[in-house]
């Protein structure tokens, strides 16, 4: 949990508050959760702030819910409810105040003078969690330099702050040039980030560029995070990565090759997305989340088990993060799981409501059978018909086409070997020059 100082002091050049070293004192944070309600939609508004702060490790000892038109432009929450939390907070002996929101600087600052203990929001609690799960060189990166920016727009507050509190124009306010110096390292730092993430993303291109080569289909995991997303990577492909009940448990980036029906797919997990998921974050982890771009399918994985409301937002946000990305467009298939926790009649009224979605349990395996034929059809749906002639020299390409098309029909010829195959467009231009321009029955 941040522990920025009441001021929003931060540190640039580490990223003290947000960071996992604070994990020590992590237990002993005591959150009271507040929100605003701007429909006055009722149901339980702060369920997810409370699931992302038991995440964070951070205790929950009250909260209080604001019915209002619109945030309070100044202090989020209205004079009065400020008043009415801080008491609250008080004899629930909480340390800090979580604010299901994204807070401006300004705001912030107000409440902290108001409440006098520091306050966070929905954005610095799920950074927070993503420094304390990132495991690669490149999740690290991309969680310093998300904090960094998120950290220097309080900076910036801060600044006009302390001017303002320096009196006339052209003096300059106090504490101000420490601060400059502050920003000036901030900038410097996350240029060197930016740089480094640079270098990284070429890795990957490079990796990509790879498989791309070898012409497997790419199947990219998206979904709301906890929707079982890793789970069904490890129920379809044998791999073993951590499965938790607890949000954004996987951040980096797993591929693993998938065989189905003889064919090879490569199968990638990546972080999940969150309903106002920071801006900050979605741009720190475009690299990884390039895999999603570039996917030929894409599973939409929900967590069917999920309060219908809960569940059609999630869906929602997923939609707008996949559209934020640059992935709006590729194709996609919905995939409802959990259906172990859904009794009979629940699971017909989702068939009846997303026709065109499968239902699976990543956990039991329920299901993941038919799902698997759904996803050969679909690829089968774009393959084409091609008739080759390789000569017995090109016995490499032939292995490659059978590991890309699975089982061949073959009949070895005195030129060579005649094979009838379907494949991906791309991999029908990649054997032109062996096609059998008027091809007979093999
Ligand atoms: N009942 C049930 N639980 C499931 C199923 N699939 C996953 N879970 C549970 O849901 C929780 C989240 O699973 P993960 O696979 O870690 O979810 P994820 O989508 O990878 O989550 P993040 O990596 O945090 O984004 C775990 O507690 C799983 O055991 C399922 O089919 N049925
Ligand atoms: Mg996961």
């Amino acid at each position: 949990m941040p522990n920025r100082s009441r001021h929003g002091r931060t540190e640039p050049t580490r990223t003290t508050g947000t960071g996992p070293g604070d994990r020590g004192a992590r237990a002993k944070q005591r959150a009271f959760c507040v929100g605003v309600l701007e429909d006055g939609d009722p149901g339980d508004e702060l369920l997810e702030l409370k699931e992302l702060l038991r995440t964070a490790g951070v205790a929950v000892v009250g909260e209080e819910i604001q019915n209002r038109e619109k945030v309070h432009p100044n202090t989020y929450l209205g004079p009065g409810k400020l008043e009415e939390v801080k008491t609250a907070a008080k004899a629930a002996d909480a340390n800090v105040i979580a604010v299901d929101g994204e807070l401006t600087p300004r705001q912030e600052r107000n409440m902290e003078a108001v409440l006098g203990i520091p306050v966070v929001d929905r954005t610095a609690t799920i950074l927070d969690i993503f420094a304390g799960h990132a495991h690669s060189a490149e999740g690290k990166l991309q969680v310093e330099l998300a904090q960094l920016q998120y950290n220097m727009a309080r900076m910036r507050g801060l600044w006009t702050h302390l001017e303002r509190l320096g009196g006339g124009i052209g003096t300059r306010g106090p504490g101000e040039s420490q601060i400059e110096t502050d920003r000036r390292l901030a900038r410097d730092r996350i240029s060197a980030l930016k740089r480094r993430l640079e270098e990284v993303k070429g890795t990957r291109a490079t990796m990509r560029a790879e498989r791309e080569r070898a012409h497997l289909p790419q199947i990219a995991l998206a979904g709301y995070t906890n929707a079982g997303k890793s789970t069904l990577l490890n129920q379809l492909t044998g791999a073993e990565v951590g499965v938790r009940d607890r949000l954004f448990h996987t951040l980096d980036p797993t591929t693993r090759t998938w065989r189905l029906h003889g064919r090879t797919y490569l199968l990638t997990d990546t972080v999940g997305f969150i309903r106002k998921l920071p801006h900050q974050l979605v741009q720190a982890f475009g690299a990884t989340l390039e895999e999603t771009r570039r996917a030929d399918l894409i599973l939409h994985v929900v967590d069917a088990s999920a309060e219908e409301e809960d569940r059609e937002q999630m869906m929602r946000a997923v939609d707008e993060v996949l559209e934020e990305i640059g992935a709006g467009e590729r194709p996609r298939m919905l995939v409802l799981n959990k259906i172990d926790a859904l009794d009979e009649e629940a699971r017909e009224m989702l068939a009846r409501r997303f026709p065109e979605a499968v239902m699976v349990s990543a956990a039991t395996g329920d299901g993941v059978a038919t799902f698997g034929e759904r996803i050969a059809e679909e690829f089968e749906r774009r393959l084409q018909d091609i008739e080759l002639l390789l000569p017995y020299s090109e016995g490499a390409r032939l292995a490659e086409l059978h590991e890309i098309a699975g089982d061949l029909e073959r009949v070895e010829t005195p030129e060579g070997v005649r094979v009838h195959a379907r494949v991906p467009e791309s991999v029908a231009e990649r054997f032109a020059p062996f096609l059998v321009v008027d091809p007979q029955p093999a």
